[in-house]
């Protein structure tokens, strides 16, 4: 399975990682047809969703488009780049149309960071069944803080050098602070260039403990460990 494996090279990376699972296959299993029980009980043991949350999200996967790899098929056709042949991944652009994502000004980065086609590629954003599935859970409200941090850690190492860089910042100030595009109208940050690199500087100052001008992952959980609300704020529940 795509999804254990990619979870546990994230959770090598970074040895913090800890997660409580308890598998709760509640009445789910053979008559869920498009899974076996030891798939929903793997997608349990490896997510924080319940199995019913897992074919409900295959439901949405489904009429977004996508198309799951079947049961026992395998995931390394290297002819495919590693996506079994049947399996259809959702493009980024129907992810973009979602209720959840379609006003939020993270959307996009949300699926390139779970995405697993090459950066900066027409494809970059779409999503497999198992990648579809992981972004559920780090969003989930059930997920815990832990993971939810490291999410957002992700989300804004925009060039993904496992660093907050002042450019990453700059980057996740400009990004929250232009509005959404409106008919006729161009889209225009509400900061100043000016102003943005005073936030920067002072968020450095406050945060880059040792020094070294860019936010580790430690620093910058210590920092959101203490903003109030920030695990129900980074949440999206299934629907
Ligand atoms: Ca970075």
């Amino acid at each position: 399975m795509r999804l254990l494996r990619a979870r546990a090279n994230w959770e090598v990376a970074n040895p913090a990682h800890e997660e409580e699972v308890t598998p709760s296959h509640m009445g789910v299993g053979a008559s869920s047809g498009q899974f076996t029980s030891e798939e929903l009980e793997e997608y349990e043991a490896v997510t924080c969703l319940a199995g019913s949350e897992v074919i409900d999200l295959h439901g949405k996967f489904v009429a977004l488009g996508g198309v799951k790899a079947s049961a026992g098929e395998g995931a390394d056709d290297a002819e495919t780049g590693g996506v079994p042949s049947s399996a259809k991944k959702v493009p980024l652009s129907a992810m973009l149309e979602t209720e959840e994502l379609k006003n939020n000004p993270f959307g996009r980065r949300l699926c390139e960071v779970f995405s697993t086609e090459p950066a900066f590629s027409p494809t970059w954003g779409d999503l497999a069944f198992d990648e579809f599935v992981d972004m559920y859970s780090c969003l989930s409200p059930r997920a815990t803080k832990e993971v939810k941090m490291q999410t957002a850690f992700r989300m804004y190492d925009f060039d993904n050098n496992g660093y907050l860089t002042t450019e990453d910042l700059e980057w996740l100030l400009k990004t929250l602070s232009t509005p959404p595009p409106k008919k006729g109208k161009e889209r225009s940050c509400l900061f100043k260039p000016e102003e943005i690199n005073d936030i920067v500087e002072r968020v450095m100052r406050d945060c880059d403990v040792d020094g070294n001008h860019r936010l580790s992952y430690a620093e910058f959980s210590k920092v959101l460990s203490r903003i109030p609300g920030f695990c129900t704020k980074f949440s999206i529940p299934i629907s």
